[in-house]
């Protein structure tokens, strides 16, 4: 068993981690992040693509940015649709801001890419990692690697091991609270290299449901629509889903849809998750660790970011200035951005999904809150601040 020091151990190298340990490396912070799966599975997963000036501010902190600065699509407006028509939210008219489109993977590339030059070390394949004494003035975390055991002994660990990792179960269920909303539905997407239908994102409520249209650069798209809880992939040849999509976006986008082989297809359930609490001891829960959005509103990781621009400032604060109030006051100030994103997915997913059951006056309602914000600045104003991200 080898045994090794140092001050934040650093579970998960998802977005909250790899930000995390940059932030705590730049400023000369002892760190290391220990992830479950292997480089090459970590950078292959697709997942979100519209981030917030949050996040992207981050990275220029970083300087971690000359990818995303030259391949980011800079987005000023993004459009809702209920079938027929298409409502634009001029999000940088709204709110003088824009979001860019880069994806998560590639995010998680730049910043694995650019740990061994700063110093930033990753273990890879860390399997049967456990949380000990989080709440003594000694936490450790054990992993197995190679087949051989080590520990980590830290003054904190950083839970940012998702939504399924160990962290979060390390807390005692009696000291914690969880809130939970599970949907009918999940999104079935697919990836392609062909040019995207719109300019734009186009969020779409129609007869047959939810569609998303989005894209990753000008040369390759991303597709989402809603199916039912429990939908197979096998269920869903290529050629079903394009003609899906056809059907959904030919009618509003400026280019139709390009069919194209298939990247990559998946299903992801959508559910939103808050586990009130982010603190116990010396562990910090951060990221999908502790909660989850419906992916509607485009905030799981710009959250992820959000909590990690939070715990890095308390951290540094701990080690530089010997000022525990940022670390008193981490979860209280994150838990109040994500309970206002949390709103915000909810309510994006419920306008734009369509619900099994749903009666005729609901989906008449959808219908009337869709015109009204098609005539209500106000409500557009509303829609894009949320959109671009709320002040840290
Ligand atoms: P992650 O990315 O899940 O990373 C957690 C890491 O922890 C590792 N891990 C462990 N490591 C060691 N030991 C263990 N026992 C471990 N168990 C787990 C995992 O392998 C992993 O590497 O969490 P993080 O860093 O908090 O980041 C959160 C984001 O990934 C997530 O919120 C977003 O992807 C959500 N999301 C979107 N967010 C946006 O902001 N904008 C979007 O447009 C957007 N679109 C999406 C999305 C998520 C989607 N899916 C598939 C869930 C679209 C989709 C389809
Ligand atoms: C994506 O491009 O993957 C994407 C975009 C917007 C969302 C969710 C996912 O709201």
């Amino acid at each position: 068993m080898s045994v090794r020091r140092t001050k934040v151990a650093i579970i998960g190298s998802g977005p909250a981690g790899l930000m995390l340990g940059h932030l705590l490396r730049a400023e000369g912070i002892d760190c290391l992040i220990l992830e479950r799966q292997d480089r090459e599975y970590v950078e292959s997963r697709i997942r979100a693509g519209v981030l917030e000036t949050t996040t992207t501010d981050l990275m220029h902190r970083l300087g971690i940015d000359a990818r995303m600065d030259s391949e980011g699509l800079i987005e000023d407006g993004f459009n809702l649709a209920d079938g027929d028509q298409l409502v634009r939210i001029d999000i940088k008219a709204l709110t003088g801001k824009h979001v860019t489109v880069y994806g998560q993977t590639e995010l998680t590339r730049d910043l694995i890419a650019a740990a061994p030059e700063r110093d930033l070390e990753i273990v890879f394949q860390a399997g049967d990692l456990k949380l000990h004494d989080v709440d003594s003035a000694r936490p450790s975390v054990t992993f197995v690697k190679d087949g051989l055991a080590q520990t980590i002994e830290a003054d904190f660990i950083a839970g940012c091991d998702g939504f399924h990792g160990p962290s979060r179960r390390a807390i005692p269920a009696s000291l914690a609270r969880e809130y939970t909303q599970e949907y009918p539905f999940g999104w079935l997407g697919i990836l392609a290299d062909v040019p995207p239908c719109h300019d734009e994102l186009i969020y779409a409520n129609g007869p047959r449901g939810f569609a998303l249209a989005s894209m990753r650069s000008p040369t390759r798209s991303r597709y989402y629509i809603q199916v039912p809880r429990g939908e197979k992939l096998e269920d869903w040849p290529e050629a079903r889903l394009w003609d899906e999509l056809d059907g959904r976006f030919n009618p509003l986008s400026n280019h139709g849809v390009t069919r194209g082989p298939a990247l990559e297809m998946s299903i992801a359930p959508l559910r939103s998750y808050v586990f009130e609490t982010m603190r116990h001891g010396r562990l910090f829960l951060a990221g999908d660790a502790a909660h989850i959005v419906p992916p509607t509103g485009a905030k799981g990781l710009n959250l992820a970011a959000s909590d990690i621009a939070y715990l890095s400032d308390a951290l540094i604060g701990y080690y530089g200035r010997n000022d525990d109030s940022g670390l008193l006051h981490y979860q209280e100030r994150a838990l109040s951005r994500i309970w206002k994103a949390e709103r915000f997915s909810w309510t994006l997913t419920r306008l734009m999904h369509s619900f099994p059951g749903q009666s005729p006056f609901e989906r008449r309602m959808q219908i009337a809150e869709l015109d009204y914000l098609a005539q209500s600045m106000a409500m557009q104003t509303a829609i894009a601040e949320n959109y671009v991200g709320l002040p840290l």
